[in-house]
């Protein structure tokens, strides 16, 4: 027996983990790591299931290629070899726009995935470049960009000191928390009650942490802006501001204000007037508070919007960057990236439909349309990683079947499901316990300053490839260097660019092997002079304290200043105005997340399926009974029809349907995940619908009709 110590890799709260294992590296018992400074123990069902997710079956063990129209094992020369000759055929006969890149949420975790996501897309230049940042969080890189001047400056809740608390679109005591990362984030909800702070939560559904909280407000899907403007209006018009950093743009955001009245909000959101005005008196009255959106504003019609008056309201009220307020956190590894150049998007436009370029990508809404309509630009290859976008995209059906009409497409990946089975190549990653880990980017994110490495447990096997080696050999190949050269000749190229301003590093850099002297040279970069040394130093992770207010070294706007009514945003208000003529919808759908699962690819593991972890439809129970439903209901939108289970319920609002997603296996490889196939909440997602500022994807608040089976 055997104990290892390591970050749990599967979401954004990075909790410590105090692993067991036998003799032969099979993981016998998962515990949270007390000596954690952070994590303090806490871990949840998906944590504690680390080990049966690594050694799942169905992992791929080997590379997959195509051969005579069926995927079957290949050795990792033959893999490469059919990469080199696909992906140079594409590029040869049509150009570098030809080949996409999309890159998945794991890659934002995974060391290899931070380490060559960059290089990767800089070595093949083609405008085709898409993340699930434009499924989930781009409104909020948009939004700080707009306002700090750096699209990474996420203002993070102090949720530790905070004295109250409003949450809009986000249910932490579930998901565990997003662009917020707080482990035992329940535990620290309950911590600001046990104080006397308040949380005050704004949801379509009572959610577990409605139920947490000391208020829940309903809100019609998709109005949070209204909500957030007649906040901000009322502030202004009560004189109820106490702004205390550098802001430009204030008279341009009183004239905006103005029309949103919190009676007009009302109409609009459903939320009563008295009660709008009462939070932004409670807001601004309370000796510190944090306002916090997520998911449920972000992957809206006016996501942006949201995004932008979230932060608007932090500043107004004296909160931005302030201890109890919303802060930024300082990173370990990371400053050293900070380009101090104002941020700006539409640099370039899509061919099809003409979205703007944000933070080098386009809309994963419009892949299918860059992939389906010819011309020259035409998508006919694509390279995902740890993506499955088949399940996850807004219109998935529509892009799974331009997914089938490529001429090649590589995928790096564990699995063969409802993506990758499309694939002429596909590359797996080796098992989590033999991947270290460092989160670099949710450094940024984190309520408190803090980093933790964990070397890999167990060791490669001689025919496996560190994720980094494969990404590294992509690079390569993409570079015209062909699929022969060793990915150690790609890591000293990316440690030459590191350190072109301190080469004199090279020589002293610690580490087993390329992805550690990287990580090493970030540290020795990095703010707080850290080192692999100091990691190894500290197993259960290094407290690096406090978040501190440091907003003047993050501002890098044009003006220096906070910029509170950002053209790019104040030119999308009218949109919002014309929207109070439309008509609400009659029955709208949203999304939610379960804790036993994480989006699309945890369904394969018996003990984080079944029981309440399933793929229904909620509803109200007046609903159920005026459409007349029985134990099934047929969900139809303007992209597409699913039929699902009904489970009626009052913890959602009259009008709104909810379906996870993440689900539609019927055609995946996992077998576990197979038998509970669920149905895919993306079919009636509809991407021609995007946030247009940023581009993301609206999977809240589509309309729906539901009908008997
Ligand atoms: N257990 C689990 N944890 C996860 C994940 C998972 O799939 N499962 N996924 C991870 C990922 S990738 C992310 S991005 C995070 C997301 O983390 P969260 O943002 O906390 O995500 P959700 O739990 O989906 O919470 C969104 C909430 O918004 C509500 N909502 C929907 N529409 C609206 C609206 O128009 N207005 C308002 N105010 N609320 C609305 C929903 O009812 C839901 O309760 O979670 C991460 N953690
Ligand atoms: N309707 C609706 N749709 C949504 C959402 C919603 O709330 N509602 N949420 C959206 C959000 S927030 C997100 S983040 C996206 C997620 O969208 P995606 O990132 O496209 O999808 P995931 O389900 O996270 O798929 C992750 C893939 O990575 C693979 N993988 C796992 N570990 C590794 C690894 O270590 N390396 C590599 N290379 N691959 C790995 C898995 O096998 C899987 O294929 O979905 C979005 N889609
Ligand atoms: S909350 Fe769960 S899945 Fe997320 S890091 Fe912690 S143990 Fe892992
Ligand atoms: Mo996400």
């Amino acid at each position: 027996m055997k104990t290892a110590l390591r970050t749990c890799p599967l979401c954004e709260t990075s909790c410590g983990l105090r692993l067991t294992l036998d003799d032969a590296g099979s993981v016998l018992r998962v515990e949270g790591d007390e000596d954690d400074p952070f994590s303090k123990g806490f871990l949840c069902p998906k944590g504690a299931a680390l080990g049966q997710l690594d050694e799942d079956p169905d992992r791929l063990a080997r590379p997959l290629v195509r051969v005579d129209g069926q995927l079957r094992p290949a050795s990792w020369e033959e893999a490469f070899t059919e990469v080199h000759r696909g992906l140079g055929e594409t590029m040869a006969a049509h150009g570098r726009n030809a080949v996409a890149l999309y890159f998945g949420n794991p890659t934002f975790h995974t060391m290899a995935g931070f380490l060559y996501r960059q290089p990767l897309t800089q070595t093949l230049g083609s405008r085709n470049v898409y993340s699930a940042s434009t499924i989930d969080q781009m409104p909020k890189h948009v939004a700080s960009g707009l306002m700090f001047g750096d699209p990474m400056a996420v203002a993070v809740p102090d949720l530790d000191r905070t004295d109250f608390m409003l949450i809009l679109g986000a249910n932490p005591v579930e998901s565990n928390g997003s662009l917020c990362v707080a482990p035992n984030f329940k535990g620290r909800l309950r911590a600001l009650q046990e104080r006397g702070g308040k949380v005050v939560v704004v949801d379509p559904r009572r959610t577990r942490t409605a139920e947490l909280a000391d208020e829940h407000l309903f809100i019609r899907p998709g109005t949070d802006a209204y909500l957030l403007f007649g906040i901000v209006h009322t502030l202004l018009a009560e004189g109820l501001t106490s702004l205390d950093v550098e802001i430009t743009g204030l008279p341009e955001l009183r004239s905006l204000a103005l029309d949103f009245t919190p009676e007009v909000v009302e109409r609009a959101c459903g939320v009563p007037a008295a009660t709008t005005v009462r939070l932004a008196r409670e807001v601004a009255a309370a000796p510190s508070a944090s306002v916090y959106a997520r998911i449920g504003t972000c992957t809206a019609e006016f996501g942006s919007t949201a995004q932008w008056l979230v932060d608007v309201i932090n500043a107004l009220t004296g909160n931005l960057d302030r201890a109890g307020g919303v802060m930024f956190a300082k990173t370990a590894g990371l400053e050293i990236f900070r380009s101090g150049q104002p941020f700006a998007t539409g640099a370039w436009h899509s061919r099809v439909r003409g979205l703007p370029e944000v933070l080098g990508e386009f809309p994963v809404a419009t892949m299918a349309d860059e992939i389906e309509t010819p011309g020259d630009g035409q998508i006919r290859a694509l390279l995902t990683v740890g993506g499955n976008p088949a399940l996850s995209a807004p219109g998935a059906p529509r892009l799974a079947r331009a997914l089938s009409g490529l001429d090649f497409m590589v995928c790096v990946d564990p699995y063969l499901n409802e993506t990758t089975r499309h694939a002429n190549v596909i590359l797996p990653p080796p098992r989590i316990l033999q991947s270290p880990h460092f989160d670099f980017l949710v450094q940024i994110i984190m309520v408190r300053n803090y980093a933790r490495f964990s070397p890999p447990v167990l060791p490669l096997g001689h025919d496996q490839r560190s994720e980094a080696a494969i990404l590294a050999k992509l690079l390569l190949i993409l570079s015209g260097q062909g699929p022969d050269v060793d990915p150690e000749v790609c890591e000293e190229m990316l440690l030459g660019q590191l350190l072109a301003a301190a080469p004199e590093l090279r020589d002293g850099l610690d580490g087993a092997d390329g992805t550690e002297h990287i990580l090493d040279a970030l540290l020795k970069l990095g703010s707080y002079g850290l080192s692999l040394e100091a990691m190894r130093q500290a197993p259960h992770g290094l407290d690096l304290g406090p978040l501190q207010p440091r907003l003047p070294e993050i501002l890098c706007t044009a003006s220096g200043k906070v910029d509170l009514a950002p053209a790019a945003l104040a030119a999308d208000v009218p949109r919002l105005l014309d929207r109070l003529r439309d008509p609400a919808p009659e029955m709208v759908l949203i999304g939610r997340r379960h804790l036993r699962s994480n989006n699309s690819w945890m369904h394969n593991v018996p003990s984080l399926v079944g029981g309440s972890n399933r793929c229904t439809l909620q509803i109200h129970p007046q609903d159920v009974a005026r459409f007349g439903l029985g134990e099934r209901a047929r969900v139809r939108s303007a992209a597409g029809e699913v039929e699902v289970s009904v489970e009626a319920t009052d913890t959602i609002m009259p009008g709104v349907v909810s379906l996870p997603h993440g689900w539609g296996h019927k055609d995946s490889g996992q077998a576990v995940a197979r038998r509970n196939a669920g149905v895919n909440a993306n079919a009636l997602t509809d991407e021609l619908v995007v946030d247009p500022v940023s581009g993301n994807a609206v999977f809240n608040g589509v309309p729906v009709r539901v009908l008997p089976v």
